[in-house]
């Protein structure tokens, strides 16, 4: 005992001096003067140091044994704040947190003065962290590749209960975690035109001449894994010019004009896209997709060439695994570069590309799917328009010649649109590209085969596959909820930590124990706590922490529903109003996230959320049993504060819509009740539950086509049979929640009842009757308690851990 104490003493005082010297020597601070924010640069960099040492352990390892390489390429990578994630993986939080208290440093003060990094949207950003995450836990050698945004996602400030966007600069303190490379660049050139040339050898050859070229300088971040087991990297482009100043115009007096070039090549690497902005700003956008994919393929083409004679071999040393359509300009660029650069004929090159390259599919709403003007291509890629012309040509005319002429079939499998002026369709470019084309939920891998890839699916009926989503376990229990996770850990033993897949199910049976249903609840609470009060810090709304959370945040869309909820909060609150000695189980109404700036009827749903809470927290006659809040800026720190304190998880998309769902996961691990529909991972998250232990309402996917089939969304029909239904449309309508500008919402309404597209009137009385076995089971808290138990208990399958194992063994053949 005293040799362990001994020995973690001096672990305290090594880290203690390790700050120190961080402190003077790099942030150059004497700790009388330092802020707490040198604080904090000083602590992440001791932290890093540990991970350089398993960092460079592990790449030397993975070069030794010559694993095979996964690169995942991504626009996204939605990664929070990284000092605990760090420090927790290290195992050295509670080292670092004593080391530090002796200097009278607190961790959770400091920790609070990291940005978060938000470079990504929503769930597939998110999702890519995720990942990253879990296979530096598996020990697969991973590179992670993408975009590093000066400007992440937009911060989302409320104006009068409008959103409004503000730049988000998470670099001006600099980045502790990063490592620039400014020895790893590699040209990027866009533009200009093609030649047929004949080579010595008679041949006919292709010659790009670009109009342009930029660079693109690597920043590496360590990515440490569970235990410090192994550190993979993420690989982030930073665009610069070629040049940082012309000179010779600078000279001349054109001191604007000298550095137009430079401004024009960083613009490429200077802001996150918001999703669903769909028509602003194209061309930028494409530049950002070919630069970040021309960058990641010069570099792991480079890398294979270190180990390997040729690149014939490709497929069995490094797997590629494109996040969405946003890279799939990789198709055309592998093949550019194995046919042009390395004289790999066609048909070798075809095969090196599919069976190297796989695809992540993250929805199907087809206004989401990315599609290009061919014109925009021929202008800014015109090598790559030529190859993908042929990539079709050569699919069309094997088509043919296996008999298929049906010229519907031939033009749905094309790469080419035709209709609505010619365009090039990114999904049946990375379809064919790819040995794999995956969904991340049962339901959105089948409904993918009968929907937007039905044609290409029946020539290529094996590369569909499904690989449902997780999340990692380590940000979401751990460092999110760690009373939960000591008092898991206090029942099922420290071995939790490392194998919560198989280990999580142990806690069922206590849902049966009272005392243990207590400490779940008291466990809560203090969650509830915490979040009540940055309610009361950041929106001014008093909450009382023992009603109901009833929690819906997620990025702000239609099919996401949140004016399903919102017609729920005011049904409610007339219900209330209209019996107010009734037994109505106290509620708090959480919403947040963040809409597209272009996204008119979302932001309109953030206003009408502001105007409902502020007639609904300030009605004396609702007595607190409903309040109302709207959490701005919505982002991964602000959700690891909200899913530890909610007792009932909204996720009521419109089935068939959603295609998987990840917070839902999120939420039920950490013992919140879910109400949904079955959508996305609802679905199998009800299998692993049990659907006795989920409030699932709504129509089902398959009656959804069916009404989009008939063309009837029945908004009229709901609301002539619902008499609940049509007050608050009356309400809403007539301007009740917005006195100041009482129309504000009559045009939204009335367009609803035309044509409401994510039937939220049809749903509306199957959720009116979900939420009210939900006020049923609040008021019988032995039953409440047992079922959020038995969620916790049976997530383990949610684990990144096993979606990661899945696509290393299915997909990657990664295994070693
Ligand atoms: C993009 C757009 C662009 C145009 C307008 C409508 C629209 C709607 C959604 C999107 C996002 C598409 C990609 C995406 O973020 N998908 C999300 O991926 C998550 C990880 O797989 C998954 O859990 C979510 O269900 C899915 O929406």
């Amino acid at each position: 005992m005293t040799q362990e104490s001994n020995a973690r003493d001096a672990e305290v005082a090594e880290f203690r001096a390790a700050v120190l010297a961080k402190l003077t020597y790099s942030v150059g601070k004497d700790p009388e003067h330092a802020f707490e924010h040198d604080w904090f640069e000083a602590v992440a960099l001791a932290a890093r140091d540990h991970m350089v040492e398993h960092w460079m352990d592990h790449t030397r390892r993975a070069y030794r044994r010559s694993q095979k390489r996964v690169y995942y390429l991504s626009l996204e990578f939605l990664i929070g704040r990284l000092l605990y994630d760090s420090l927790s993986n290290l195992g050295l939080l509670d080292i670092a947190r004593e080391a530090i208290a002796e200097l009278g440093v607190d961790l959770e003060r400091i920790r609070l003065l990291e940005p978060d990094a938000a470079l990504g949207n929503g769930g597939l950003g998110r999702l890519a962290a995720c990942f990253m995450e879990s296979m530096s836990t598996l020990g697969i050698a991973a590179h992670g590749y993408g975009i590093r945004y000066e400007h992440g996602l937009f911060r989302q400030a409320l104006v009068d209960g409008w959103q409004q966007e503000q730049t988000e600069n998470w670099l001006d303190f600099g980045n502790p975690w990063e490592f620039e490379r400014p020895e790893v660049i590699y040209p990027i050139s866009f533009g200009g035109g093609v030649e047929t040339l004949t080579d010595s050898n008679g041949e006919q050859r292709q010659v790009w001449t670009p109009g342009e070229t930029v660079r693109a300088v690597a920043y590496d971040t360590p990515v440490v894994g569970w235990r410090g087991s192994s550190v993979n990297t993420l690989r982030l482009w930073r665009a610069r010019a070629l040049e940082e100043l012309h000179l010779e115009r600078f000279n001349a007096g054109d001191h604007l004009g000298a550095v137009a070039e430079v401004a024009r090549a960083e613009s490429i690497s200077r802001v996150l896209y918001p999703a669903d902005s769909t028509e602003a700003g194209q061309e930028l956008r494409l530049r950002q997709e070919y630069f970040f994919v021309c960058a990641s393929l010069q570099d792991l083409l480079r890398r294979h060439l270190n180990m390997h004679d040729n690149l014939l071999n490709l497929p069995d040393a490094a797997a590629i695994q494109l996040n969405d359509t946003h890279p799939s300009i990789a198709v055309a660029e592998l093949m550019r570069l194995l046919v042009d650069q390395h004289e790999i004929p066609w048909d070798k090159a075809w095969e090196i590309t599919v069976g190297t390259l796989a695809y992540t599919n993250h929805t199907l709403l087809p206004e989401a799917l990315e599609t290009w003007p061919v014109a925009l291509m021929e202008r800014m890629l015109p090598r790559h328009m030529q190859i993908i012309y042929l990539i079709n040509a050569y699919h069309i005319d094997s088509l043919r010649a296996q008999g298929q002429h049906d010229f519907d079939v031939l033009r749905a499998v094309s790469l080419i649109e035709e209709d609505n002026g010619r365009r090039v369709r990114m999904g049946n470019l990375a379809f064919l590209g790819s040995h794999s084309v995956n969904g991340v939920s049962a339901l959105h891998s089948k409904l993918m085969k009968s929907t937007v890839f039905a044609e290409l699916h029946k020539l290529y009926p094996q590369r569909i596959n499904n690989k449902t989503n997780g999340i990692t376990f380590r940000r979401w229990l751990f460092q999110a909820n760690p009373m939960l996770t000591r008092m898991l850990t206090d029942r099922l033993g420290e071995q939790l930590l490392d194998s919560p897949q198989t280990l999580l199910k142990n806690l069922e049976p206590f849902a049966e124990h009272e005392d243990f249903r207590q400490q779940f609840a008291a466990q809560r609470l203090h969650s509830k706590k915490a979040l009540a009060s940055i309610i009361q810090e950041r929106v001014g709304v008093t909450v009382n922490p023992e009603a109901m959370f009833d929690v819906q945040v997620k990025r702000i869309h239609e099919y996401k529903r949140q004016l399903l909820n919102l017609l729920h909060t005011v049904a409610l609150y007339q219900a209330i109003r209209s019996e107010p000695s009734g037994n109505w189980a106290p509620r708090v109404k959480v919403f947040a996230g963040k809409a597209a700036a272009s996204y008119h009827q979302a932001k309109l749903i953030i206003k009408l959320t502001n105007d409902i809470a502020r007639v609904v927290n300030n009605d004396p006659t609702v007595r607190g049993l409903l309040k109302v809040v709207f959490l701005p800026n919505y982002n991964v720190s602000l959700a690891e504060s909200i899913i530890p304190a909610a007792d009932l998880s909204e996720q009521i998309s419109t089935a068939g819509y959603e295609a998987s769902g990840t917070s839902n996961m999120k939420f039920a691990l950490n013992g919140a009740l879910t109400i949904g529909t079955l959508d996305g991972a609802n679905v199998e998250m009800c299998e692993q539950v049990g659907a006795d232990n989920m409030f699932i309402f709504g129509l089902t996917a398959q009656q959804v086509q069916a009404r989009k089939r008939a063309d009837d969304f029945g908004a009229g029909a709901a609301l002539s049979a619902s008499h609940r239904l049509n007050d608050v449309f009356q309400a809403i309508r007539g301007g009740v929640f917005s006195p100041d500008d009482p129309s504000r919402y009559s045009g939204f309404m009335d367009a609803l009842v035309g044509y409401d597209r994510f039937l939220v009137c049809a749903d509306f009385d199957a959720y009116w009757d979900a939420q009210q076995r939900v006020d049923e089971l609040w008021n019988q808290p032995d039953q409440w308690w047992r079922m959020a138990v038995l969620n916790t208990a049976r997530m383990g399958w949610f684990s990144s851990d096993r979606t990661i194992a899945e696509y290393a063994g299915e997909i990657w053949n990664a295994l070693d």
